[in-house]
């Protein structure tokens, strides 16, 4: 019995260790400027999308949305952006910060802003 206790507890920690360990990309967001998807903004980033504009290899999904630091569809000043973040000249993109996706399945609460108020009949 005790056998088996320890055999259960040894799977939970190994289980928790693959979740704790998955990138960001997994759980439903991305981390801005990860180009290449393993975790980290260097150098690595910026050669990803000089590959993807020279059509040498191709981003898409998150990894396009996580290349696109400043969101006007991803050019060669996306890499430039990197680079000077890299370079420790500025962050008004918020390069290396986590973006959350929304579950699709999930239904997202609507909200109108011209909706009118629900007045309670009296
Ligand atoms: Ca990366
Ligand atoms: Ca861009």
């Amino acid at each position: 019995m005790k056998r088996i206790v320890v055999i259960a507890f040894a799977v939970i920690c190994l289980f928790a260790a693959i979740v704790i360990s998955l990138p960001v990309s997994a759980a439903g967001g991305y981390l801005r400027g990860d180009a290449d998807g393993d975790g980290n903004v260097n150098i690595k980033d910026v050669t990803t999308i000089q590959r993807h504009l020279a059509d040498i290899d191709r981003l898409s999904g998150n990894r396009i949305k996580a290349a696109d630091v400043d969101g006007n569809g991803l050019n060669i000043d996306d890499a430039t952006r990197i680079q000077r973040y890299l370079a420790e000249f500025e962050n008004i993109y918020h390069i290396n910060e986590t973006v959350t996706v929304p579950d699709p399945t999930t239904p997202q609460p609507t909200s109108d802003p011209f909706e009118l108020p629900v007045v309670p009949k009296k």
